[in-house]
């Protein structure tokens, strides 16, 4: 099999752990190419830091897309998460038109928040444009702060529960043509992970695990690189849903273990071990 490659839309944060710094190496320990198209440079991540610096990639955005079209690259899934500015929302679907093919898997993670809040470099008219963008996807994998952004409703009026959870995925399909992973999803108390609808199957299935009892950033951005990774190498959603679980059950684990502070990020490194499955 030729190394499936992925093309990555995010932002590039030094510190902090998340976005490319955590889908390239995912990726390559996954035996996929990963070809950043950064949607902006921080020195950290927006979560629990002050005075980060913000280098807005809009205007690079459309040259780097012209370019790898006009080599004739192709992409196994085109992958996108935290963007940096409202125009960005156009420039990531026309890439999206620009390079999908009937082989290509469309993932957006519409990032924009968490915990019940929107994320500080994030405007109503930023989370309306992702909504839109996020129509354009096979799979999207929203935590419930941006379900409830992408339905329109107050976060307090999610509904509840693991009937909540398979209502929010069923609600979020549009008529079930689209798949929905929703993260932080708990069908019971002691139990976290993911509530999944497969628009190939049109099944809605939970895959949990123990909760472990803190709060890490960035594993959002490790989920969806990980269920990515999966996905390009042919696994179901569910089953690739379960791989990005496990992998951030062991990351919560050694960074509870570690007391890294929370905007750190998970310690995965080490871990990347368990993603690479002895490839050859
Ligand atoms: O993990 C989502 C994320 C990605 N990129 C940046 C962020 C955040 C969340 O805070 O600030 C820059």
């Amino acid at each position: 099999m030729t190394t499936p490659c992925v093309a990555a839309i995010h932002d590039m944060s030094g510190f902090g752990r998340c976005s490319l710094t955590v889908a390239i190496p995912v990726l390559s320990a996954m035996g996929v190419q990963c070809c950043p198209l950064p949607t902006a440079f921080l020195s950290t991540h927006t979560g629990g830091f002050e005075n980060f610096t913000f280098l807005d990639m809009t205007d690079e955005m459309p040259r780097v897309a012209a370019h790898w079209k006009s080599l004739g690259l192709q992409f196994q899934s085109v992958y996108s998460g935290f963007l940096g500015s409202e125009r960005q929302i156009g420039i990531v679907e026309a890439f999206i038109r620009d390079f999908r093919t009937p082989d290509c898997i469309v993932v957006v993670d519409p990032v924009m928040g968490d915990h019940g809040k929107v994320y500080q470099t994030y405007t109503p008219a930023m989370c309306a444009g992702m909504a839109r963008l996020a129509e354009q996807a096979d799979v999207i994998t929203p935590n419930l702060t941006e379900a409830a952004l992408l339905l329109g409703i107050p976060y307090s009026d999610l509904p509840v529960g693991a009937d909540g959870c398979r209502e929010i995925v069923e609600r979020l399909s549009l008529g079930g043509r689209r798949s929905v992973v929703l993260t932080g999803a708990s069908t019971a108390p002691h139990l976290t992970g993911a509530m999944c609808f497969d628009a190939a199957s049109g099944r809605t299935e939970a895959v949990q695990i123990r909760r472990v009892e803190r709060e890490f950033h960035g594993t959002g951005d490790v989920f969806a690189s990980v269920l990515t990774g999966a996905l390009v190498h042919g696994h179901s959603l569910t089953e690739a849903a379960g791989q990005a679980v496990e992998f951030i059950r062991a990351c919560a684990e050694r960074t509870a273990a570690e007391d890294l502070p929370l905007r750190e990020g998970v310690d995965f490194e080490p871990l990347l071990g368990l993603l690479t499955g002895g490839r050859s």
